[in-house]
């Protein structure tokens, strides 16, 4: 990799995967406030550091892949700055497959567009951590590699209406007998009905079926689990897969835009997304799914964070939360009654697909309009 700094701006010549293309070159650079500059970057561990920065104060960094017009410079994160040099790892070539690497950073979290919901107030500022995440919701594919991975290891009690966890406190992971559900299980083998099938994400699956799925796909690649399937508390610390918190999956959907209803921007309509059945992918019977990555990716190069379908998050919900919610790397809640549900479905209005919108459901419940992404820690 090649880097150069010219007039603040801080080039890299690799390829950089983005906006679901490939790109030979990626230019950064801090637009405000000004007295920041980049003064380093460490290619092996992808990290940026700025300098000069104003403590109490968000430098913003953007990027470009063409500098052939200025408006192509978008806002790529916000660093935090509590001391005048600031390092944020910011590109991770070699993510895992099927990831993008989210970069760490402070967002507006909530409503700053105006006009949603009570529960999205106040708006606040958040620190995340950098994060790998499912670059599409996930498929019917990976779930029965998964579970047909699980039974043969004596995870799962499988029976023609229901596939429960066969340790721990036994829940209903997905809802075998609901016709939407594209999976199916002949006795021995788990398999994927023709339509809306392979390549479409997984529906009818419920929170516990997300976290156990988690859990089964760390096991088979010798990752720590995060669940405790007795007690569905998640150890954060452990290297497998789990849910995204619903800080992670809000920073993700935004794509890096600052107080935009969407991660694309200010608006969607029907060639961005599935949602409030578009005509395209309205047809047959349910669900109206569109097959992963359909669509145009955001900002951080993930597909259809809105609509297709509702995604599980880790934390308990709490409409209040905001009001109290830690600054850096809120984990929701200690306890509750339902599990938070982010992005909208292909049955939602657009403004229930916003970037903000918070929705809701009991752990246990499933719909042909619910899935959910995984994600893993930083390296
Ligand atoms: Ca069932
Ligand atoms: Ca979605
Ligand atoms: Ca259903």
């Amino acid at each position: 990799m090649k880097i150069l700094r010219v007039a603040g701006v801080l080039f890299l010549c690799a390829v950089v995967a983005g906006f679901g293309q490939t790109h030979q070159s990626a230019f950064f650079r801090i637009s405000n406030p000004s007295n920041a500059i980049i003064t380093g970057f460490d290619p092996n561990a992808g990290t940026l550091t700025c300098s000069n920065a104003v403590a109490g104060t968000t430098n913003q960094l953007q990027r470009s892949y063409d500098l052939t017009s200025t408006s192509n410079w978008v806002d790529f994160i916000q660093l935090a700055s509590n001391a005048l040099v600031v390092t944020e790892v910011i590109i991770d070539l070699n993510p895992p497959e099927g990831m993008a690497f989210i970069p760490g950073g402070v967002f507006q979290m909530g409503d700053s567009y105006g006009g949603g919901d009570s529960d999205e107030r106040p708006v606040h500022s958040a620190y995340v951590s950098g994060f790998y995440m499912g670059t599409y919701e996930l498929t019917n594919d990976e779930m029965v590699e998964a579970m047909q991975w699980a039974h043969d290891n004596g995870k799962l009690v499988v029976s023609s209406s229901s596939v429960k966890n066969a340790q721990g406190n036994q829940q209903e992971l997905l809802n075998l007998d609901d016709a939407d559900c594209r999976i199916t299980w002949d006795g021995s083998v788990f398999g994927i009905k023709s339509a809306k099938g392979s390549g479409y994400p997984c529906v009818e699956v419920s929170w516990y079926g997300s976290a156990a799925y988690c859990n089964y796909r760390s096991e088979k690649e010798g990752r720590a689990p995060c669940y405790n399937l007795a007690d569905w508390s998640c150890n954060f610390s452990a290297n497998g897969y789990r849910l995204p918190t619903e800080a992670e999956w809000e920073k993700a959907a935004r794509g890096g835009l600052n107080g935009k209803q969407y991660g694309g921007g200010d608006s969607i309509d029907h060639s961005k997304a599935n949602y409030d059945r578009n005509p395209v992918y309205a047809v047959g019977a349910y669900p109206y799914t569109s097959p992963a990555g359909s669509f145009a990716p955001s900002g951080y190069g993930l597909h259809d964070m809105e609509g297709n379908l509702w995604e599980w998050c880790s934390d308990w919900y709490e409409g209040a939360y905001y009001a109290t919610s830690p600054s850096s790397n809120p984990r929701g809640p200690s306890a509750g009654s339902s599990r938070v549900l982010r992005g909208g479905s292909w049955y939602s209005l657009a403004r229930n697909c916003r970037s903000a919108y918070r929705q809701r459901s009991d752990p246990s419940g499933t719909g042909e309009h619910l899935g959910f992404r995984a994600v893993l820690p930083a390296k």
